[in-house]
């Protein structure tokens, strides 16, 4: 598949989550240096870096998109020949989907700690990560119930409940505004990530943060399921995380409203870092506070100073 199909595909959410769009934007990258198989490095450059630009544009909030795009760069820059050019690009891009892979499964058994047997779990949106770690948690036995919100507008709960459903997980599935009136009885909640900042405030799907607050009253654990690639070097420059507006469409069909009335559909939301009790990675469970030195030490200089 082309990037330009990549990235149309990661516009219209067929192909979404943080971690699923960098992987298939890694994949792309490598497709696209492989395609071309003339000696012009300069040629070859310019078709994988329009790619890149493409790509890099098409979902706006998620770094783990531009942290992925950035792996499949990594060491190019000094190279001189198209070969060498090529085989570095399809050779990151590989690294990072593995990578990103075994990330998973170690979050996975990391995460399956914090799950006991008669536990209540609640999840929000559709994260891969989190549903790792539930996973995990039943493979070895440990019999939980999960609790699924229906993620509005995209109602990404849906795809949960059927993921936890086909694992054999008892999943009972809410409504976005149940979650206050569910939460006294929950014992834990794990959610996804699609940025952390230098500050380890979280930006996940819109409505986390609600979730968070609800968790933060009733005393019980909210956990973030994140591998490091999800971490963001940008916030380090101080730079905001761009929070993604969609279409008015996702909320209401045409014609339901007046035209006067304004639809404001935000797709994500900053969880404050006070509100999170740890962050589960492929390093470790970490305090959201660590975050700086993750980026740091896990995504390095390089990433930090890039100038794309
Ligand atoms: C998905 C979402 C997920 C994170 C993490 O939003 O917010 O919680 O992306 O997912 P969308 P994962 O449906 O708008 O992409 O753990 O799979 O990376």
């Amino acid at each position: 598949m082309s990037a330009d199909d990549v990235a149309e595909r990661i516009r219209s959410m067929e192909i979404r989550g943080a971690a699923e769009i960098a992987r298939r934007a890694a994949i792309a990258l490598k497709e696209e240096a492989e395609a071309y198989q003339g000696s012009d490095l300069k040629e070859l450059r310019s078709r994988v870096e329009r790619s890149r630009d493409v790509l890099i544009s098409s979902r706006p909030t998620a770094i783990s998109l531009w942290n992925g795009v950035q792996y499949v760069f990594k060491g190019t820059p000094d190279l001189t020949s198209a070969d060498d050019y090529r085989n570095m690009v399809v050779k990151n891009a590989d690294h990072f989907v593995k990578r990103s892979r075994n990330a998973l499964k170690t979050i996975g058994k990391l995460g399956a700690n914090r799950i006991k047997d008669g536990d209540k779990v609640l999840t929000h949106c559709n994260s891969k990560a989190a549903i790792a770690v539930m996973a995990e948690a039943w493979a070895q036995g440990k019999r939980f119930e999960a609790f699924c919100t229906e993620s509005r507008p995209w109602r990404q709960g849906v795809l949960t409940a059927n993921d936890l459903a086909k694992l054999g997980i008892p999943v009972t599935m809410i409504i976005d505004s149940a979650v206050r009136y569910v939460m006294k009885d929950m014992d834990l909640v794990l959610v996804g990530a699609d940025t952390i900042a230098s500050n380890g405030a979280l930006i996940n799907k819109i409505g986390t943060s609600q979730v968070a607050l609800a968790a933060d009253e009733a005393r019980v654990p909210f956990m973030v399921c994140a591998e490091t690639f999800k971490f963001s070097p940008r916030t380090i420059y101080g730079e905001m995380v761009k929070i993604e507006e969609r279409d008015a469409t996702e909320v209401v069909k045409p014609g339901e409203v007046p035209p006067e009335v304004k639809v404001f559909n935000p797709v994500f939301d900053a969880t404050p870092p006070e509100y999170i009790d740890a962050i589960i990675t492929e390093i470790g469970v970490i305090p959201p506070y660590a975050a700086y030195q993750v980026i740091v030490k896990e995504l390095g200089y390089e990433f930090m100073f890039n100038e794309d």
